[in-house]
């Protein structure tokens, strides 16, 4: 059996256990609501409004102009996701996560120790709320797709069982956007086939669909359809990207200034994956034009990094390479294929080249005195704002 856990309107909801006032209310976490950027989650409260996730935030504030509008705080709530994923390891070492706020846990064979999964749910629950004051929806299921659809279905403050018997009776009437991968064009092509559930999906003769979607996506849909999925729960997982991303205060059409953006961003990712210890072999760019077309382009490096440096170069590359429609809205630098345990880059004879050691050299003073005296303390000239001029006498 296996069991996932999703913290409720996350965010949104450590906000309102530090600020008792705000319990009830519609709280909406995000950027400044009169600026550009977009909502990272919302309460309850605020979904009846229809405010959602990665909702432009001027129209969050639109349909909700009483909601209480917070900034993000990432560490209280790094520092949460810490405590809750440490709760679940209590129960079983067997623990994925996969966000910041949600894991899958493996709980075959802990019957003896917690009872059925049902009751170990419970318990879970329990803890989380007891320890963090914040509340959490829990699916127990035969597999991962199961467990996760049976959380969302409970949301908020659910717990759900989807037994081996009741797979078909869950899943037939739910539509096929439920289906993990299902999206809203291949919703579009599956309802001109006359297939709108998850039932008439696994029913429906797969040469027909196999003719509009292609073989593998089709055998992916049909078995999860059926119910069918046989990923294993990994709890060693790392994370697989770490990125950084900004929306302008302004569209901008000045590449220099993309550039100072891209520099600070490159910033933020490398010293994340120092920090954690990551290297990365690849490096994305990810471009939002005015009209909210979004795209994305990677490539891989010659060697693994953590270089702010070639984080920079690399990203910089990705934009030339692609000059995107101007003006741009947003800009975001991600490392996309993490590797953990990388040598440290020392400047042996087969070694990196001497440009990459003095960089990782420069990197490393650099995070030593941002610890000691902070993020700020030590910038690239480039992006220390020139000082206003002098006023006329
Ligand atoms: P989710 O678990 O998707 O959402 P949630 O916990 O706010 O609400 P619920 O699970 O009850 O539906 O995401 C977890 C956190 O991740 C969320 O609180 C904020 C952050 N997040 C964003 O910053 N941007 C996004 O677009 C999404 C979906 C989440
Ligand atoms: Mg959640």
């Amino acid at each position: 059996m296996i069991l996932h856990v999703d913290m409720d309107a996350f965010f949104a909801a450590v906000e309102q256990r530090d600020r008792p006032d705000l319990a009830g209310k519609p709280v909406i976490v995000g950027a400044d609501p009169k600026g550009r950027g977009v909502v990272s989650t919302c309460s309850y409260e605020a979904r009846r409004f229809g405010v959602r996730s990665a909702m432009p935030i001027r129209e969050a504030f639109r349909r909700c102009p009483q909601g209480v509008f917070l900034p993000v705080r990432m560490e209280q709530y790094a520092a949460d996701s810490r405590r809750i994923m440490e709760i679940l390891g209590r129960f079983t070492p067997l623990v994925e996560p996969l966000s910041i706020d949600e894991a899958f846990l493996d709980v075959s064979g802990c019957e003896r120790l917690f009872g059925p999964p049902e009751q170990m749910a419970q318990r879970i629950k329990q803890t989380i709320l007891e320890e963090t004051r914040l509340p959490c929806s829990v699916g127990v299921a035969p597999n991962k797709f199961l467990a996760k659809l049976a959380t969302e279905l409970g949301k908020p403050d659910g717990l759900t069982v989807i037994t081996p018997e009741r797979v078909q009776e869950v899943l037939s009437p739910l539509p096929v956007e439920r289906v993990f991968g299902v999206g809203r064009r291949t919703a579009a092509v599956l309802e001109s086939l006359g297939i709108r559930t998850v039932g008439e999906l696994g029913r429906a003769p797969r040469a027909a669909l196999v003719a509009r979607l292609g073989p593998a996506a089709v055998s992916h849909m049909q078995d999860l359809a059926a119910g069918r999925d046989d990923r294993r729960v990994e709890p060693h997982r790392s994370p697989k990207q770490l990125g950084s991303e900004r929306t302008f205060e302004h569209d901008v059409s000045d590449v220099g200034e993309m550039r100072r953006s891209l520099l600070a961003l490159s910033g933020d990712v490398g010293a994340g994956l120092r920090r954690q210890g990551f290297t990365t072999i690849a490096v994305r760019l990810k471009v939002r034009t005015e009209d909210f077309a979004t795209f994305t382009r990677a490539m891989r490096l010659p060697r693994e990094t953590a270089s702010d440096r070639t984080l920079y170069r690399a990203a910089c590359h990705l934009l030339d390479a692609s000059m995107p429609e101007l003006p741009v809205r947003l800009l975001g630098v991600a490392a996309c294929e993490l590797r953990t345990g990388g040598e440290p880059v020392q400047g042996t004879l087969f070694g990196p080249p001497p440009e990459e050691v003095r960089a990782a050299r420069v990197d490393a003073a650099v995070d030593s005195v941002r610890r000691r005296f902070g993020t700020q303390a030590l910038r690239p000239a480039a992006l220390v704002s020139k000082p206003k001029p002098p006023k006329a006498p």
